[in-house]
């Protein structure tokens, strides 16, 4: 008797752990590097780095192989996983979802990086397909303003500006601005890779294999799935039907 009022008493201060995410909504869960101003720091080429993002890629890869994503997205130091209303691994359970992403997340990249590096996770909510879109865009369009602003406040620090110096020196520009001062020193910017302007995205591709049947001895053709990573994503309205079309696929065709 005791011992029952003890583990009830004590289960109830697990005030959170009740807590769903909606049933019927689009779950998006979003890791990002804790602290990656500083870790980055000595370790990775400004403002972008070719191992950094592979590092990045693989770790999306695994987030969506993890919870069976219809879609994976990452730019900078953050991803974001896309899941079905009706794929949501946990029993939608809030605290399994973003522990579980957030140690995922951290384990991946620390074993490909060699060094333990933390993330975060939360939970964004989609109560329709176009609010997914507007999501997706979003990040996208953080991808490039973050993009822009960082190969124009990189360019300043190697020529010689100090923080102080830089920071001013960008401080109210127009993205027109901005793109001439990179090009002014050579750097095209709509021309710089695609993965640091738009971001990367991971989803499912189905693909035929032959084999032999054991038993039958006969030829036979299987459909497998993999992920694909696509480096080349399209931008604004293009990014949106692509998002339409992906979310309008069955579980099957991805
Ligand atoms: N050197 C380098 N740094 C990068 C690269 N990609 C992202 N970063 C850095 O990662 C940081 C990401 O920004 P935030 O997530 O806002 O900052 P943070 O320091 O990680 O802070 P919290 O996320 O709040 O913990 C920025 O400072 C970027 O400069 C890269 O390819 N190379
Ligand atoms: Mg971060």
């Amino acid at each position: 008797m005791k011992r029952e009022s003890l583990e009830s008493r004590m289960r109830s201060r697990e005030v959170f752990h009740t807590l769903r995410v909606l049933p019927g909504a689009w779950v998006v869960l979003r890791m990002d590097g804790r602290g990656f101003s500083h870790f980055t720091e000595g370790r990775y080429e400004k403002p972008f780095d070719a191992s950094l993002h592979a590092l990045m890629v693989q770790t999306t890869r695994a987030l969506v192989e993890d919870f069976q994503a219809l879609y994976g997205y990452t730019e900078s130091d953050e991803l974001s996983i896309l899941l079905r209303p009706d794929a949501v691994p946990f029993d939608r359970e809030v605290e399994k979802l973003v522990s579980l992403s957030a140690a995922r997340a951290a384990a991946t990249f620390s074993v490909g990086a060699s060094t333990p590096a933390t993330f975060d996770s939360r939970v964004w909510l989609g109560a329709s397909v176009e609010d997914v879109v507007d999501y997706f865009r979003w990040r996208q369009e953080d991808a490039a303003r973050c993009a822009l602003h960082g190969w124009c406040y990189w360019t300043l620090r190697k020529e010689g500006m100090d923080v102080r110096e830089a920071t001013m020196a960008l401080h109210g520009a127009s993205v027109e601005a901005k793109h001439e001062l990179l090009h002014a020193r050579g750097i095209h910017f709509p021309q710089l890779p695609a993965w640091q302007r738009r971001g990367t995205g991971v989803l499912w591709s189905w693909h035929e294999k032959q084999g032999v049947d054991p038993r039958s001895g006969r030829t036979v053709t299987a459909r497998r799935r993999h992920l694909h990573t696509e480096e080349e994503l399209p931008m604004k309205d293009a990014y949106a039907d692509f998002l339409r079309r992906l979310m309008a696929s069955t579980p099957l065709d991805t």
